[in-house]
């Protein structure tokens, strides 16, 4: 059943969410489903980004834009359905051996996102044009135009780039530490920037929290505005039942020390929420919890289809109306 997607949404005012991978991509999805472009924008994620044989890939901001697009492969969430790989069995004639699994479609959007950086054009402004050549009206801004790379120490291969770690490595080695390199001489954009002041509603949507939001919170003013933001801020867990529904999340915040249980995620994102949307299966952590539990919507958040996407934003949507002054 999908929820009449406009009905009385108008008074949540604007609307940011902060995403970083598939997961996030999803509840952006169900959030464009409910909310014209005028009231949500959406904030991504550019520390996945990497030169691989001379292209610049953003693979968080391309993996927001085809989910928006309705373009992605649904069973990975990355790239483009039905793409081919044509390119890469070239490569592999040449004696390469490709690591990561660029398709022959997917390839036009690193080839004009390189050539567009080479004339000096913003990361912001190529992400405009490809989402406006994909028909998507919903904006999407990377955090910063600047150079903003994760890295990730590990126990067994020493210092990893994230694409290295999280690919080449299959996020199997023990992370002992997560870095953001270019990070404090990072400048979040105008359009971010004023995005944030506007905002009525933040919502850091499921993606990992260390390797998908920090890289966007790490960026210099952002905690602040979202500290003294005039609205309200929440976030949705990419957890159920303790463990991350794909991906290294829960893995990596164990080897971290990092408390994956919904007080640990309160605590992991040190007074900027105002609530936690968790999945119903994770009840039992606030059961009793008379205090935690005015703070916690319980619902699935377990998003298998386009309805789920949309039905969990306006689950989120409405509930943050309590919040709202
Ligand atoms: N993730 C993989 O696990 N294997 C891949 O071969 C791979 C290729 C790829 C190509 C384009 C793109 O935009 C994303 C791609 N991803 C791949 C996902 C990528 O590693 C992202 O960083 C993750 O989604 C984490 O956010």
């Amino acid at each position: 059943m999908v929820l009449d997607p406009r009905s009385k949404l108008d008074h949540h005012g604007k609307v940011v969410a902060l995403v970083g991978g598939v997961g996030g991509a999803k509840l952006a999805y169900g959030l464009a489903k409910n909310l014209p472009p005028e009231q949500l924008t959406i904030i991504g994620n550019v520390g996945d980004d990497f030169q691989l044989y001379g292209l610049h890939i953003s693979p968080d901001l391309d993996t927001v834009m085809y989910t928006l697009a309705e373009l992605a492969n649904p069973a990975t969430g990355w790239g483009l359905a039905g793409d081919t790989r044509q390119m890469l069995d070239m490569l592999h004639t040449y004696g390469e051996t490709p690591w990561f699994g660029l398709g022959d479609r997917d390839l036009a959007t690193h080839l004009l996102r390189t050539q567009w950086l080479r004339e000096g054009q913003s990361l912001t402004a190529i992400v405009g044009r490809l989402l406006a050549g994909l028909g998507v009206k919903h904006r999407l801004l990377p955090v910063t135009d600047d150079p903003l790379a994760t890295v990730v120490d590990t126990a067994e291969h020493g210092t990893l780039a994230f694409q290295d770690y999280f690919v080449r490595h299959q996020w199997q080695p023990t992370v002992t530490r997560v870095r953001y390199q270019g990070a404090e001489d990072a400048q979040m954009t105008d359009q971010v920037a004023a995005a944030l002041d506007a905002a009525a509603t933040i919502i850091m949507c499921p993606s990992n929290p260390v390797l998908s939001i920090e890289p966007i919170l790490v960026v210099p003013g952002i905690r602040e505005k979202i500290t003294n933001r005039r609205g309200v801020c929440i976030a949705v867990s990419p957890f159920v039942g303790q463990q991350a529904l794909k991906g290294p999340a829960a893995k990596l915040m164990g080897e971290l020390n990092l408390d994956i249980s919904v007080q640990g995620l309160f605590t992991y994102y040190d007074g900027l929420l105002d609530g936690l949307v968790i999945d119903e299966t994770d009840r039992e952590q606030v059961a009793g919890l008379a205090e935690q539990e005015k703070f916690t919507l319980m619902t699935q958040t377990i998003m298998n289809t386009p309805d789920d996407k949309v039905r969990l934003a306006r689950e989120c949507l409405d509930w943050v109306g309590r919040f709202q002054p």
